[in-house]
């Protein structure tokens, strides 16, 4: 009885809170708007051989078409029906990569859009990915199906009909984001019909899915459609095994509606780690990376195992969603690197690395007027596969974060050092900074205007390190710097201004 009860409570702390990755593997990446084939490949390619858990793929069900502005990355936040053809690919294609990243150990999370359907100004017609007839208008969705009852218009009491007030928590979750048609989540054929949805891509072999909008649902509805999932395909996973949850919930403090009120369903994005990283390694309100040393829950973030983390995400790069300009991005290279090495090194939350598209930005006033830019894409609308130059990064304007050596080589770290706590946090005062992970790995950062130069105790055996940012260990040498840390674990570190990238990071697995 005592063990079963035990069991019980394991069962309730790991459930949809475990990220079900491969044993060792510690981070998903979000391949934002590539094709499935492309995804297949890069799984089979480059995300096993070089330790990635998993992949959030763009929303795959079918979304409404807008071609004013020209198919903007922001129409698949526009669902039509629940059938499986998007501008990544057909439902075939779907499948086969869901089986060729399982069978590689790659797993696939799912961004599942189910708060809403498209937005109330989006006409009649057959203008939707799969072809499928809908009338916005008349709340009509016969692909699902759906009708009027299925929405919450009588529920809101706004003027609009859309939410116009994030203080007010019925506004929220009861009317229309920016006038996206609001489900009845409170229904049982609602809750049903999504419940039906992500089963079909359980059934198919995912891992877990990102709850689009989860702000604007009241967490019972989530639960009740959450109580209705399949466990996962055991052809992958081991029996009984629930599929990973986690929300996106912006909270960034000073509204009614807070992350904690969704930890009974699963994780949730930490919308204050990107935001505080950010202004902290811009130097901006005179933050300093010394303050780093209690990052996490002493920085009154959600506890570590209910967080989903990251630098930026598909929004925030281009002033979406939110958090602001702090927010880092490819677009400042240096800094950028720098804070997704501080982030894959620190043991805090479950990691997401971005891994995204560049788009000609225009900035109005301080605005991107070309925030809305799809994907790299031929003059009929398709998506454009990803190309792979020989130096291995990515062509055709696929940005392709996670193949720069500094990310990657971080992703590995961090399944090096997976498990081990923090430890030897050294800071000068301002804005150099280093912590080790056990015995396993070791980090240092100079963001400071003058040179570093220092002796250090990593806690590593004693030996010859290959830096895995500057270059990485091939065959029985170092391709960038060297460190040798001595027996008693002192290591010398010398970092000037003028170096490519200001950190250092070396681990057991880069030892000569
Ligand atoms: C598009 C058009 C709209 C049009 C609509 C319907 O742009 O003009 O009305 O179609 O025709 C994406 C795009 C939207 C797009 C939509 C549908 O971003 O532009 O609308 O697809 O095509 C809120 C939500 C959050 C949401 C975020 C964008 O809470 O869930 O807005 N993110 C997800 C997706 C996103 C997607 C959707 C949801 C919809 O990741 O890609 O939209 O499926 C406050 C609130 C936040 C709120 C933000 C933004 O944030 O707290 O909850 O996010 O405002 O409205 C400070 C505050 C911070 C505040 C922030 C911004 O930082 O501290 O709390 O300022 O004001």
């Amino acid at each position: 009885m005592k063990i079963f009860l035990l069991l019980v409570a394991v069962e309730l702390c790991w459930a949809q809170y475990n990220p079900n990755v491969e044993s060792g593997r510690t981070s998903i990446v979000h391949l934002f708007e590539w094709r499935w084939a492309d995804i297949a490949l890069e799984c089979e390619r480059y995300l096993a051989p070089n330790g990635y858990g998993g992949v959030q793929i763009s929303p795959p069900n079918e979304n409404i078409i807008i071609t004013n502005p020209w198919r903007p990355w922001w129409e698949r936040y526009q669902p039509i029906s629940y059938k499986l053809c998007s501008r990544s690919g057909s439902e075939d294609e779907l499948r086969n990569m869901v089986t060729r990243c399982n069978n590689v150990g790659v797993h696939i999370y799912v961004d599942a859009v189910v708060n809403h359907m498209c937005g109330s100004g989006g006409g009649a017609g057959t203008h939707a990915t799969c072809g499928s007839y809908f009338n916005a208008g008349t709340r009509d969705f016969p692909a699902v199906p759906y009708s009027a009852w299925d929405f919450n218009d009588g529920k809101c009491h706004t003027g609009s009909g859309d939410i116009e007030n994030y203080g007010d928590i019925y506004q929220v979750r009861n009317c229309r984001l920016v006038s996206l048609l609001d489900l009845a989540l409170e229904k049982d054929y609602v809750r049903s019909t999504v419940a039906n949805y992500m089963n079909t891509l359980i059934d198919m072999g995912v891992a877990g899915f990102r709850l689009d909008a989860s702000k604007h649902m009241w967490p019972g509805d989530i639960k009740a459609f959450l109580d209705k999932l399949h466990n996962l395909n055991t052809k992958w996973f081991p029996e009984g095994t629930k599929p990973f949850i986690f929300q996106e919930v912006i909270d960034l403090g000073g509204e009614p509606i807070t992350s904690d009120q969704y930890f009974g369903n699963g994780r949730v994005t930490e919308f204050k780690y990107g935001a505080k990283l950010g202004t902290v390694i811009r130097k901006w309100n005179g933050e300093k990376m010394s303050y780093l040393r209690n990052w996490g829950e002493g920085w009154g973030f959600m506890p570590s195992d209910k967080a989903l983390v990251f630098v930026d995400n598909h929004d925030n790069q281009r002033g979406h969603g939110a958090g602001g300009a702090s927010i880092l991005t490819f677009w400042d290279p240096r800094l950028y690197k720098m804070a997704v090495g501080f982030m894959l090194a620190h043991p805090y939350g479950f990691t997401r690395v971005m891994s995204s598209y560049r788009w000609e930005r225009n900035f109005v006033n301080g605005q991107d007027q070309n925030d809305w830019i799809g994907p790299p894409s031929n003059p009929d609308g398709s998506t454009k596969s990803v190309p792979i130059n020989p130096d291995t990064t990515c062509g055709d304007n696929w940005v392709c974060e996670h193949r720069w050596r500094q990310i990657r080589n971080m992703v590995i770290f961090r399944n090096v050092v997976n498990g081990e706590p923090q430890v030897n946090w050294w800071e000068n005062g301002n804005n150099q900074v280093a912590f080790g992970r056990g015995n396993k790995g070791f980090i240092i950062f100079n963001n400071d205007d003058w040179d570093l130069s220092i002796n250090l105790q990593t806690g590593l055996p004693g030996g010859t390190y290959c830096d895995i940012i500057s270059g990485e260990k091939e065959g029985n040498s170092c391709t960038g710097i060297t460190v040798n840390v001595q027996n008693d674990g002192m290591g010398y570190f010398q970092i000037r201004t003028s170096a490519e990238d200001p950190f250092i990071a070396i681990h057991v697995n880069a030892k000569l």
